[in-house]
């Protein structure tokens, strides 16, 4: 029989490894592998229950390691979710705060050269480092042996990309582009080390252009209407009603099958079969790559012994609520898909529905499992002890989200909350302060704001008493609460409204 000289390393190393032996330590470290998407929420993949969009590849992820069913981003916003993820910090500690779309805001647009993040680590502990795909920070990234990124948001059809520091001009759709980049380093890399690879894909962001292939998969689809998706927002905060975020303003789809000349009702409508079918044809451009990546290293030899993770930097409204985007603290906006997989030392096919996990956690818990020191600086927790399947009494019972980018794109004022298991509370903290509260066990849609209720004022008092408390454990400080006036920049980010 032809063994291949691959196939026989292979073989070697899985040999190595089911007997403990000292082959080559430096080839034994466990590889990792992070995907990263892009406002993709967690029931946009089949395997969190999604009827119509079908992902078998990022379902194969979920097979062979934990699938959290309580992941969140602590800010549902890409640049901010991106440094948290690479830093293990909340946003008010990184201090990226917004995407730099707004005026005379807060923080900044990049991480500085001196902030750890955990590819800079494994770097420094003889990895090979490399990154593809979405960035979006302003700086350029930092410790990675190569990168390969999309200049700001990217763009879906024959994007330009900056490598190692060089503009280049690729053909074809985004996501395939991102795919072959992935494979394209894993092939160079230095095979006698053990690599850190970061595969970011664009989709599903805005403008949801699928690859020709998906254009027309749904067609013939009917997308149901959310729960809540004719929720008038009544006793909700003023800064929820005046958020630029409703799904029949949606201007996107006006010229790809919804104009103008629709009543509101029938755009609302229409708007929500355009927006959540592009949306999952874009995600099935993902799946594939995923898919294409995950062979590769599985003919490679490589797959069982990498920690592989599938994420995204937040969630998404489809309609919920009647909205589109995401910054608001609302489960659609805040769940993320949180998937991790090392199929050579941890347990496969696990749904973990009892811990609350967030985006800070990643960093940490990669370095936990490949043994490295976790740096002071990091906020999150390694889940490793979880994903061992051990019984953790004193995980956290409550996560701290946060939201900086007003006035800006969709007029989202600034705020912040808590989540317990059973609880939500919120606070849009600039003048006119604003609460709401909500019991995520009857009320799981967060359709009835009891902030006002004195029924729930004990409730009420005892989560802002948490909540402050989670802000001093993670060294919070308070920012000014002047009012910081109207906001002119609408629901596409074009610039500032006309007048009238
Ligand atoms: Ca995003």
């Amino acid at each position: 029989m032809f063994v291949s000289r691959r196939q026989a390393l292979a073989q070697v190393l899985a040999t190595g490894a089911a007997f403990g032996s000292s082959l080559n330590p430096e080839r034994r470290r466990p590889n990792i592998l992070f995907f990263l998407t892009d406002d993709q929420r967690r029931d946009a993949m089949s395997a969190y229950g999604n009827k119509i969009l079908y992902t078998p590849n990022l379902d194969r992820i979920a097979a062979s390691g934990t699938r959290f069913e309580l992941g969140f981003a602590t800010n549902a916003l890409c640049r901010p979710s991106r440094a948290s993820i690479l830093t293990g910090q909340y946003s008010h500690s990184h201090q990226v705060l917004t995407n730099g779309d707004g005026r005379d805001l807060p923080g900044r647009d990049g991480l500085r050269r001196d902030q750890i993040t955990f590819p800079q680590i494994f770097r420094q502990n003889g990895y090979w480092t490399a990154l593809a795909g979405k960035w979006h920070l302003a700086s350029e990234p930092g410790g990675f042996d190569e990168y390969a990124i999309l200049p700001g948001q990217g763009i879906y059809l024959d994007p330009p990309m900056i490598v190692n520091g060089a503009h280049v001009q690729f053909r074809g759709h985004v996501e395939d582009v991102v795919g072959d980049q992935t494979i394209h380093m894993l092939e160079h890399r230095p095979k006698g080390k053990p690599f850190c690879m970061l595969s970011h894909f664009k989709a599903p962001h805005r403008e949801w252009i699928p690859a020709a292939r998906f254009a027309d998969r749904f067609a013939d689809v009917h997308i149901p209407e959310p729960r809540t998706f004719n929720d008038t927002l009544a006793g909700r905060p003023k800064a929820v009603r005046d958020a630029e975020d409703k799904l029949v303003d949606l201007p996107d789809f006006r010229d790809r099958g919804c104009p103008d000349s629709l009543t509101r009702a029938e755009r609302k409508e229409c708007n929500l079969q355009q927006l959540v079918k592009n949306y999952y044809r874009v995600l099935l451009g993902v799946d594939e790559n995923v898919g294409r990546i995950l062979d590769y290293l599985q003919d490679e030899g490589e797959l069982e012994n990498t920690i592989v993770v599938y994420t995204s930097d937040n969630g998404f409204f489809l309609g919920d609520h009647g909205l589109m985007d995401k910054r608001l603290m609302y489960e659609e906006s805040i769940a993320v898909p949180f998937v991790i997989a090392w199929p050579a030392a941890m347990p496969k096919g696990v749904v973990d529905d009892k811990h609350l996990v967030i985006n800070c956690d990643f960093a940490p818990t990669l370095l936990d499992l490949a043994g490295l020191p976790i740096p002071g600086s990091m906020q999150g927790k390694s889940l490793k002890p979880l994903l061992e399947g051990k019984n953790v009494p004193d995980w956290r019972a409550s996560i701290l989200c946060e939201y900086f980018e007003y006035p800006a794109v969709h007029c989202v004022r600034m705020n912040r909350g808590i989540r317990t298991h059973d609880w939500k509370l919120i606070h849009f903290w600039q003048d006119p302060q604003e609460w709401e509260l909500y019991n995520l066990r009857d009320d799981p849609g967060e359709t009835r704001n009891l902030a006002a209720d004195p029924k729930y004022r004990q409730t009420l008092d005892e989560l802002k008493q948490r909540l402050q408390q989670l802000r001093e454990e993670t060294h919070d400080v308070d920012l000014p609460s002047a009012d910081p006036g109207p906001c002119e920049f609408g629901i596409s980010g074009d610039g500032p409204k006309r007048s009238g």
